[in-house]
């Protein structure tokens, strides 16, 4: 019995995700269940849909806001009866309400000069994750209104719900021979005031890997609480943990170097040099293709985080990844699309 328990037993693996508040944690958990499961509990995607909502009303509230001077009296009176809306009220309302709610939204939606702003990112880390989600859905208005809407699996990993409960989940990897592998992925919330909790975690026996996320994204953006460039705080956060007394010196970690889609886009707007954690980094190079100064701009920031790796554990060897947690069509995987058996290769390898 014994010899069949253990020849039988599935090994286990233990990840634990750390990293900023909004650096892709949750998507990127649920990303790689979703990659080997095909779904997500239809119990969580059903919670979801008022998220989706709200984020999508604050988003046109917020532009209509930008632009009052261009709208009728008759908008204006309409948005302000909108701008009293509270989430718990949100979640409150009957199928007839929230379908004339969805009305009142696309109405407004459909004035040219809020279509236009929606184009325009926002400035500040906050602003920019609302406009990429409510920019999304712009046009299914009428369906996220609906009260039978459920969020579709993929439409879960644009909805974003900070972490205060720890998240985790146990996906079954099958590997090429079609052993099993039970992994455990376990996320505890990235703000500030819960990043005490974490000293518990790294002493737990079981602890496999840290898998440490950074949102590419960030060298644009500054801290809403004051603590500066959210990208050096991300590198700052990084050392912490490595130097965290708390922390076994033979805990490898993997750094995972997250949206990889806003990144290629953000670089042709704004220059790496809005981020203080670099020496000046030369924009462009004669000759280079826009891909080349991108994969050179991304290398630029991970040599910064190997560098404090290499100072810090000069023993363990750097191990990252590129991902964009956010693309999830199978049949078109591009680049830094991540998979738990790339993950769990890295860490072994
Ligand atoms: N464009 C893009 N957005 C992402 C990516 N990963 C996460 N996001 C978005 O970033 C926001 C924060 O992600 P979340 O997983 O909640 O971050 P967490 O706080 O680290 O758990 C969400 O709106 C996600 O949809 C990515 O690879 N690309
Ligand atoms: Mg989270």
């Amino acid at each position: 019995m014994g010899v069949y328990a253990s020849r039988f037993a599935k090994p286990k693996r233990h990840f634990l995700f750390l990293g900023l508040s909004g650096s892709g944690k949750t998507t990127i958990i649920r990303h790689l269940d979703l990659d080997e499961r095909g779904n997500v509990d239809s119990e969580i995607r059903a919670k979801s849909s008022n998220i989706l909502r709200w984020r999508v009303l604050k988003r046109v509230l917020f532009l209509a806001d930008h632009c009052l001077v261009d709208l009728s009296e008759n908008l204006l009176s309409q948005i302000s009866e909108i701008d009293v809306i509270t989430y718990d009220r949100l979640l409150e309302m009957g199928n007839e309400e929230l379908k004339n709610l969805g009305h009142q939204i696309i109405k407004i939606v459909q004035d040219t000069s809020i279509q236009s702003m929606t184009l325009l990112p926002g400035k500040s880390y906050e602003d920019n994750a609302d406009f990429f989600v409510a920019n999304r859905y712009l046009g299914d208005l009428e369906l996220i209104f609906e009260e039978a809407f459920i969020p579709s699996t993929v439409d879960m990993l644009f909805i974003r719900q900070p972490t205060e409960e720890p998240l985790e989940l146990q996906v079954l990897l099958k590997g090429p021979h079609e052993e099993e592998t039970l992994v455990y992925l376990r996320e505890i919330g990235g703000q500030t005031h819960l990043q005490g909790e974490w000293v518990e975690e790294f002493s737990k026996q079981n602890l496999d890997a840290i898998i440490f996320v950074v949102s590419l994204d960030d060298y644009r953006f500054e801290s809403t609480t004051g603590e500066g460039n959210r990208l050096a705080m991300s590198a700052s956060l990084y050392a912490n943990i490595l130097e965290s007394d708390a922390m076994n010196l033979e805990l490898p970690t993997l750094v995972i170097f997250n949206k990889l889609d806003i990144f290629g886009e953000s670089i042709t707007r704004t220059n790496l040099n809005v981020c203080s954690l670099f020496p000046r980094v030369q924009d462009s190079l004669e000759g280079e293709s826009e891909k080349d100064r991108c994969d050179r701009l991304i290398a630029t920031i991970v040599a910064h985080f190997r560098g404090i790796h290499e100072s810090l554990r000069p023993r363990m060897r750097f191990r990252h990844l590129l991902s964009t947690a956010v693309m999830t069509d199978k049949d078109n995987r591009g680049e830094g699309c991540l998979s738990l058996t790339k993950i769990v290769n890295e860490i072994q390898g």
